[in-house]
């Protein structure tokens, strides 16, 4: 929305008294984002299970994206990306700020877990990020939910341009003690609180919203919703790991999933080859789905409150989920899941939902990213971007306005050893997964391999990845894996 231009004082006299300076105000921001969340894991995607009223009426709203991918296969460099506005091999954070130890059945006491690279790891202090450009605009933010870009002070929230945080720094709780393998993580501002254990945190993020929101109501917000649902528990005990944690009134929404509840024998191999007796996948999923419903009320009080304020048409909401579905989640149509090169790692459900400048109902099949999330809010707002900082995405209203065509053309992946490129409707995957060059417009699910019909193509996006590598190399590096 762009801001009124008055001139004069008996203009913009004359304005308020009609009732016209509303329309002129900054756009609010409420950007939500679900973890781990599948392609087919909301009914206004295609699923026939799960329900999810109040995206859905999000999606009647807005405009629904159906080709949109975020930077990174799992969650860390994802959020990184999301917040940049750059990949995750530019700003540094290009793989998961977490200890491994704990899927070896390793347990941490207190005072060790302290020196891990899970507790001092995190986001470049030289990164600029989005809240600290919105403040420069007179935005208030908050953050509630999974930060997961690094614990100590200085790359907690508040030292990264948020006014308000509750939520947990690191990568994955418990949902309802709060704790990461044992060590308490929840956190309001700067400090660790365990005020709030044993309720069901999707609730808790719900209440920090709706606080600041009532607080910050009559002046431009940003408030910023990443929801730990319906990622898998992080508790030491397998039965609890195995996936999500549902409230019982949201499972007992699922009765033919919950006819079939039970348990079965499970070699867990990361805990030191033992075998357990765990949920069964009916129960799993169940837990996955009622997850997922609990949350979409969450988002249906948020959204609620916008509307109940007159709000709702100068809000832009965002949803997405910050990976491919993982665990128990449904991706189809799409081949593999959280963590991987193929369009089920990385290919994510997206709403885009803004009253006052985008159409209600549309679905938009333009190839975009995550990356454009940043430069959009700040053209949105007529923010100033970073000066001097490269920005690897650029404003996607006027492709949801149905004006233009996505200017993106490209987009590169790499996790470790694994690589993908995307150019055009040409895909290549290399990785310890599987290997290939797809055509997505005619195989969406990446079944057939073309690269010994299609040299060339193959050939092409392997040096678009090579050159990619290389602008990415010649970056001012960036911790805490780079050396700099
Ligand atoms: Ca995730």
């Amino acid at each position: 929305m762009k801001r009124l231009n008055l001139k004069s004082s008996s203009l913009l006299l004359a304005a308020m008294a009609w009732g016209f300076l509303s329309i002129g105000k900054e756009p609010n921001i409420v950007l939500i984002v679900s973890d781990d969340q599948g392609y087919r894991d909301l009914g206004c995607f295609g699923s026939d299970e799960i329900k999810t009223p109040h995206l859905d009426h999000l999606a009647k709203g807005g405009v629904k994206l159906t080709n949109f991918y975020v930077a990174w296969p799992a969650c860390t460099p994802s959020r990184g990306a999301l917040l940049s506005g750059r990949y995750p091999q530019r700003n540094g954070i290009y793989d998961m700020i977490r200890n491994e130890a704990p899927d070896y059945g390793y347990k941490y006491k207190l005072g060790e877990y302290e020196g891990t690279f899970e507790r001092v790891g995190g986001m470049d202090e030289r990164e600029i990020l989005l809240p600290e450009v919105l403040a420069k605009s007179g935005y208030a933010s908050a953050i509630f939910g999974k930060w997961d870009l690094g614990v100590h002070k200085r790359f907690l929230p508040l030292s990264r341009g948020f006014d308000d945080f509750y939520g947990f720094a690191n990568t994955g709780i418990d949902y309802y003690t709060h704790e990461r393998y044992g060590v308490p993580s929840m956190f309001r501002n700067f400090k660790t609180t365990t005020k709030d254990k044993g309720i069901y945190c999707t609730s808790l993020f719900e209440r920090e919203a709706l606080r600041f929101l009532r607080q910050e109501k009559d002046r431009p917000f940003f408030l910023y919703l990443p929801f730990n649902a319906p990622h898998g528990a992080s508790n030491l005990d397998p039965v609890i790991r195995g996936g999500a944690q549902s409230p019982e009134k949201h499972k007992a929404l699922y009765p033919e999933l919950q006819a079939r509840v039970g348990t079965e024998k499970r070699t867990v191999r990361r805990y030191g080859s033992k075998t357990y007796t765990v949920p069964n996948k009916a129960a799993r999923r169940l837990e996955f789905v009622g997850s997922v419903t609990a949350m979409d009320e969450s988002i249906g009080k948020i959204l609620s409150f916008l509307e109940k304020h007159e709000l709702a048409e100068n809000t832009i909401v965002i949803f997405l989920s910050d990976n491919g579905g993982g665990g128990a989640a449904d991706n189809f149509p799409l081949r593999g899941n959280k963590g991987q090169m193929f369009e089920g790692g990385i290919r994510v459900p997206c709403i885009v939902r803004w009253p006052a400048m985008l159409p209600a109902g549309e679905t938009c099949d333009e190839f975009l990213t995550s990356l454009e999330v940043f430069p959009t809010l700040c053209e949105a707002v007529e923010a100033k971007k970073p000066k001097g900082v490269k920005l690897d995405g650029f404003d996607m209203i006027p492709v949801l306005q149905g004006k233009k065509k996505s200017k993106r053309m490209e987009m590169f992946w790499q996790r470790r050893l694994d690589k993908a490129a995307r150019v055009g409707h040409w895909k290549w995957v290399e990785s310890g997964r599987g290997n290939g060059l797809f055509d997505l417009r005619k195989d969406l699910s990446e079944k057939k391999d073309l690269s010994a019909e299609r040299p060339e193509i193959l050939k092409k996006l392997k040096d678009r990845f090579a050159n990619w590598k290389k602008e990415m190399a010649d970056a001012e590096p960036r911790g805490p894996f780079r050396d700099y």
